[in-house]
């Protein structure tokens, strides 16, 4: 457990009490301070009372307590009633990230955010970082919260996933490596303008200490925040771009990365088999200049690179059967996570059904001509079909199993080369799964006994 006695005989609210509220409530009880508990719902307030945490007699009126501040789960908009009220009595509204920089002052932080990478940026440096035998933890958005992390002292590196919510929060922080992978329109229903959004991304760039910023400037958004940032005499700017050159930082071109680095020679991506794709390649780049600035060699950095599993989820590559890739893509729940996927495969056997989003599979046009055939599942089944009809062969599946068999047995009576089913939903799983991980492991246990049948 982490350690902070100057929260010793404070009090505090933890409002919301999911995963990063319940890590902070045992956090502070753990450190002497008095904790009360609020969350709107009433499973979560009752699942507290029953952790033996005091709840908040009346969230209507907070200013009947007197609390040194409230802890603000992340996925809570700032225009709350008790966020309101907490202001207006000047009461500090924190976040689990700042304690976790306040208990561990020796520690190096390296922070990622993005619209769309972090993830698996954070868990490619983490990787990379413990590969080179570096004592390393990860955690934030990526889904261990902060203060579920352990001790860390000054040998320590933590690898932080940021969102937005986490970083619309952040004051000075001691983050010395950041990365701000690109920015499009995300989450404004919860910041309330794009302005705000980038505002909270901005966030990253708040330290007084020296810092090494990566950012990639493939937007008209960062291509602005890079003339900002640029001013700052405390910033080491490193720039990625796969659509122009850089003056210092990585070109990525042709599924090579450039560095501007004296003395170093181009990186191929091609034996890198968990990084397919542009914006894998990006991924990779920013996890190169960020293990740079922690002082790694480049060639430990490449072998990282080339041994990195992937993330569960996310283009996982679960096995190669008689020829033909099984690509587990179930995090892709909308579609514009889903492009990412067909973009970065040629012969593609797609799964795809669940929950629609708003829009559908809208934007996704393109990308049709890489689609063998499509395979539907789900509630989507009857909307993806008539938006299928004269853009792509389709049928019907009804259950994931009964697709991925018609995906496998039809990709292999084709014989086509480099050819892979991919599950990439463009949905939310909810019709026929508790969440996009149970979709995704049903997928991987499905092409194991595929396997099986097979071997
Ligand atoms: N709640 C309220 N009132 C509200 C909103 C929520 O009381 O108005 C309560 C809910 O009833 C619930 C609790 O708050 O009991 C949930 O809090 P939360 O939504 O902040 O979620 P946590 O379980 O604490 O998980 C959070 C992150 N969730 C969000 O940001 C929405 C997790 O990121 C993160 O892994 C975890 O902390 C650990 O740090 C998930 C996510 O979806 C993966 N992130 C978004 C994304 O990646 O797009 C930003």
């Amino acid at each position: 457990m982490l350690k902070l006695s100057s929260v010793k005989d404070q009090t505090y609210l933890v409002f919301g009490f999911g995963k990063s509220g319940q890590a902070a409530s045992s956090f502070l009880q753990a450190n002497g301070a008095r904790v009360l508990v609020w969350d709107d719902k009433d499973t979560a307030r009752h699942l507290a009372a029953q952790a033996g945490y005091a709840l908040l007699p009346d969230p209507d009126h907070l200013s009947k307590e007197k609390f040194d501040g409230v802890v603000l789960s992340p996925g809570i908009f700032l225009s709350h009633k008790i966020v309101v009220q907490a202001r207006k009595h000047k009461i500090p509204v924190i976040n689990d990230i700042d304690f976790l920089f306040r208990a561990c002052p020796k520690a190096t932080f390296v922070g990622v955010t993005g619209t769309n990478g972090k993830s698996t940026t954070t868990a490619l440096i983490t990787h990379i970082l413990s590969q080179s035998g570096r004592k390393v933890h990860m955690g934030g958005n990526i889904g261990t919260p902060a203060l579920s992390l352990p001790p860390l002292e000054e040998d320590g590196i933590c690898v932080l996933e940021l969102s937005s919510y986490q970083l619309d929060l952040l004051k000075t922080h001691p983050i010395s490596v950041a990365v701000l992978l690109n920015i499009t329109p995300d989450h404004i229903d919860h910041h309330g303008s794009m302005e705000s959004y980038i505002t909270a991304k901005k966030n990253l760039a708040q330290t007084k200490t020296k810092q090494t910023f990566i950012l990639g400037t493939d937007e008209p958004e960062t291509q602005e925040l890079k003339k900002e940032l640029a001013l700052r005499g405390n910033l080491t700017l490193i720039e990625l771009s796969a659509t122009h050159d850089v003056e210092k930082g990585i070109r990525i071109k042709n599924h090579k990365l450039y560095s501007t680095e004296e003395g170093l020679k181009p990186i191929d991506m091609s034996p890198c088999k968990t990084l397919v794709g542009t914006h894998n390649a990006q991924n990779a780049a920013a996890a190169f200049a960020a293990c740079r600035a922690l002082g790694l060699k480049a060639s430990d950095i490449e072998k990282g690179l080339q041994s990195f599993q992937g993330l569960a989820h996310r283009q996982q590559l679960v096995a190669t059967l008689k020829g033909l890739r099984f690509i587990n893509d179930s995090k892709a729940t909308n579609a514009d996570a889903a492009s990412k996927a067909l973009a970065a495969y040629n012969t593609i056997y797609w799964i795809a059904g669940g929950v629609p989003k708003e829009g559908g599979l809208s934007g996704l046009e393109a990308y049709m001509s890489r689609v063998v055939h499509a395979f539907l599942i789900g509630q989507a089944e009857e909307d993806f079909a008539a938006w299928c009809e004269g853009k792509v062969s389709f049928s019907r599946n009804d259950t994931l199993d009964k697709a991925l068999a018609q995906a496998a047995r039809m990709a292999w009576e084709d014989g086509k080369k480099d050819a892979c089913v991919l599950l990439s939903p463009a949905c939310a799983s909810f019709d026929q799964y508790e969440s996009y991980e149970k979709r995704g492991e049903h997928f991987a246990d499905l092409v194991h006994a595929l396997t099986r049948e097979n071997a």
